[in-house]
């Protein structure tokens, strides 16, 4: 388990990226981590390492987004050495939420540094004769999707699931979505010159702006993010896609909208939450489920909510142990509990694997690579 939790930790400091425009490359094994995959490079990633390793590796699409896009996961089982259901699972998946990109590239490097270091490396090849390693890149298919493809802001905005929901109650769904209105890719804050605003250019850093102090003159007024009012009833932006969070929407401890936020109507609502669900019950060999997000140098276990009893101290023990290692490995990564040091959260996926499937089951939270 210790050379597990090393592979897992190291993913964060070994790879180094920078988010930058998409370089059109051809993609081979061993892959590239200098720049990030569209939705389709995902795929494209995982079939070359599948074309590349097929005695080591399955591919198969677990589950079908809103949008009909395909959820996959690559098995990495050595069949020589046993079946895969009698070893023990190790779960990983990345990108729940759509926005939170690296989490993807993360899983991926999971994916690469298995497979191309079987028979170099004695852990790596001990570890991969031994498990069976479920990996699934993407789970918010769509959410990545279009991250790539519409303009973004760095606030919101393909974080949930496309199911089409009605956020202000006029009866139409997703009719004003943030609009870019320079073109040029980002959905940004909006400001104009104004004597009384409270804000005046950054003396450092003219780009900037900074805030007034009392009696100060202003210089610029804020006017809210970039749009207008696609469907003019006045509000603007008031409606864009979803929100259903993927990660409020499973089967264990759900608590509808007015409780939690980004909940659905009904656990797995989400369709591709549907498929992956399914596929995770039919591994009874899971034991340890590591869900990838992003941003904070947090390795978090439950439980999820503080009305939820304490998790059992045979139980703690084992997460104590993983934690510290963690925490070894990944210098200024902090090993905690989500409801008491971050949030709570309903309906977790994390919360689900290890309730319902009997996983040890920890998110973690990287920094952008
Ligand atoms: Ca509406
Ligand atoms: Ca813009
Ligand atoms: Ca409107
Ligand atoms: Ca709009
Ligand atoms: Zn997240």
């Amino acid at each position: 388990m210790n050379n597990l939790m090393s592979i897992i930790m190291s993913l964060v400091v070994a790879s180094s990226l920078t988010a930058q425009e998409q370089v059109p490359q051809k993609i081979s094994v061993p892959l590239r981590f200098d720049n990030y995959y569209t939705y389709e490079q995902v795929v494209e990633a995982l079939q070359a390492l599948h074309q590349a390793y097929p005695k080591l590796t399955k591919l198969e699409v677990v589950g079908t987004s809103e949008e009909g896009r395909s959820l996959y996961c690559m098995t990495i089982c050595n069949p020589a050495t046993g079946t895969e259901l009698e070893k023990p699972g190790i779960y990983v998946d990345g990108n729940i939420h759509g926005n939170e990109i690296q989490a993807a590239e993360t899983a991926l490097y999971l994916l690469n540094n298995l497979l191309t270091e079987y028979g170099q490396n004695t852990d790596i090849t001990q570890l991969v004769d031994r498990l069976s390693f479920y990996v699934v890149p993407v789970v918010n298919v769509d959410g990545r999707y279009h991250f790539f493809a519409d303009a973004n802001s760095a606030y919101f905005g393909n974080r949930g699931l496309r199911v089409p929901r009605d956020d202000d109650h006029d009866g139409l769904v997703d009719e004003d979505f943030p609009d870019d209105l320079d073109g040029d890719g980002n959905i940004c804050m909006m400001r104009r010159r104004n004597p009384f605003g409270r804000y005046k250019t950054d003396p450092e850093d003219p780009r900037l702006m900074v805030e007034c102090k009392t009696g100060e003159k202003g210089e610029w007024e804020l006017l809210g993010m970039e749009g207008i009012d696609n469907d003019g009833d006045g509000q603007i932006n008031e409606d864009s896609e979803g929100y259903l969070d993927g990660n409020r929407n499973w089967g264990y401890a759900w608590m509808p909208e007015y409780v939690q936020s980004g909940a659905g109507d009904f656990p797995l609502q989400g369709k591709g939450l549907q498929g992956l669900a399914a596929f995770i019950r039919s591994k009874p060999n899971i034991c340890v489920a590591w869900a990838f997000h992003n941003y904070g140098g947090m390795v978090l276990r439950g439980p999820s909510t503080k009305a939820q009893a304490e998790y059992p101290p045979n139980d703690i023990a084992v997460y104590d142990y993983l934690g510290k290692q963690a925490e070894r490995i990944l210098p200024d990564y902090h090993y905690l509990i989500s409801w008491k040091d971050l949030y709570q959260t309903y309906g977790d996926f994390v919360e689900w694997m290890v309730m319902m499937n009997g996983a040890y089951g920890f998110s973690s939270l990287h920094y952008l690579l």
